[in-house]
């Protein structure tokens, strides 16, 4: 623990403006953005940045974009050319002027050079995905929403996590197309398996939880996630059609089978996609929209079937993908575009 005489020495520093290069001079840094780094070798690394904006030269101005109008980067081959995702939806394109970013991680400070970054991507710390819950029995992760005060998982429940309960489980295939890779999400479970999987975890977890349980999200909780509180037609904002890349997994123009595919969308996933792969929304949540239709309750106690949400791969009407829409068929059935995702609360 550092002295009394330390700490107002570091004050007197930092009041004079000169660089205080100390054991915490990580406490420096503007903290309230992370950054989360894909490197180049396929290695991720997380800290807090030493920057508060980003310098990019567009074919039309010279500009520094503050990280908190920055959803995410990323990096051409070049290593030199960046692709803009702004927090309003805007895109742009132009060449990145950067040192060696100083990033404050959990090994120290480490310099991340241009060269070596794929894409990055901008965390709010201490807002909504920024804090990870991880059960100790799957590996399932769930991020803090703060707004709703409760932890949502950040992707559908997977295959590979179902079969810790049913180990026999098999999501099938589709036109040739496997369903039932671990890290795809379960398919072929109905409300009450989804309902007594949430029971199981709950108990295995038990120790961990402090009182806490896994259970269905309700309808309501789904329409906050789903529209990252600002009210949002579709889950990825409030453009016709789609941007590729930047929603969900639906039924773009690598979809399966003959009927009519969206238009101007192709997000590589011809049937349920790894869910690790999929667009996150600025809550941090992946496929809340797409891939699978989420099997949600109709109040919060998660007891009972309310309808299937946020649409799935499979071809679906412009409608069907609006945020407000209901899927209220039967929450007994069980098919190769229906799943779910837990929440954990109190
Ligand atoms: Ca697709």
């Amino acid at each position: 623990m550092k002295s009394r005489t330390g700490m107002a020495l570091a004050a007197v520093i930092a009041l004079v403006g000169t660089a205080w290069a100390g054991a915490d001079s990580t406490n420096q840094a503007p903290a309230q953005f992370r950054l989360e780094f894909d490197l180049v070798d396929g290695s991720r690394i997380i800290g807090v940045p030493d920057i508060a904006s980003m310098p990019v030269q567009t074919a039309y101005a010279k500009m520094d974009i503050p990280l908190g109008n920055i959803s995410a980067i990323a990096i051409g081959e070049d290593h030199e050319t960046a692709s803009f995702e702004l927090r309003n939806g805007d895109q742009l394109k132009g060449v990145l002027a950067l040192e060696p970013i100083m990033l404050a991680t959990v090994f120290g400070r480490v310099p991340i050079g241009i060269e070596h970054i794929r894409k990055l991507r901008v965390v709010m710390a201490g807002s909504a995905g920024s804090e990870v819950w991880t059960s100790p029995t799957t590996g399932m992760e769930f991020v803090w929403i703060a707004q709703m005060n409760m932890w949502v998982g950040k992707v559908e429940v997977t295959n590979g996590e179902y079969r810790k309960k049913e180990a026999g489980h098999d999501s099938k295939s589709h036109d040739s197309h496997s369903l039932n890779g671990d890290r795809q999400p379960v398919v072929f479970v109905n409300f009450d398996d989804a309902k007594a999987y949430a029971a199981w975890l709950s108990e295995r977890d038990k120790a961990q939880l402090d009182g806490k349980r896994y259970r269905l999200p309700s309808e309501q909780e789904f329409m906050t996630y789903v529209q990252c509180g600002d009210g949002r037609e579709y889950p990825w904002g409030n453009n016709w059609p789609p941007r590729s890349g930047q929603a969900g997994n639906y039924h773009g123009q690598e979809g399966v089978g003959g009927v009519e595919k969206l238009s101007g969308y192709n997000d590589e996933f011809p049937v349920t996609a790894q869910v690790d792969h999929l667009w996150r929304n600025p809550w941090g949540l992946c496929g809340v929209g797409g891939n699978v239709w989420e099997a949600c309750a109709s109040d919060s106690s998660g007891g009972s079937f309310g309808a299937w949400r946020g649409a799935s791969w499979g071809p679906e009407s412009q409608n069907a993908l609006r945020c407000a829409y209901r899927n209220v068929g039967c929450g007994s059935s069980r098919n190769h575009s229906c799943g779910f995702r837990l929440v954990l609360s109190p």
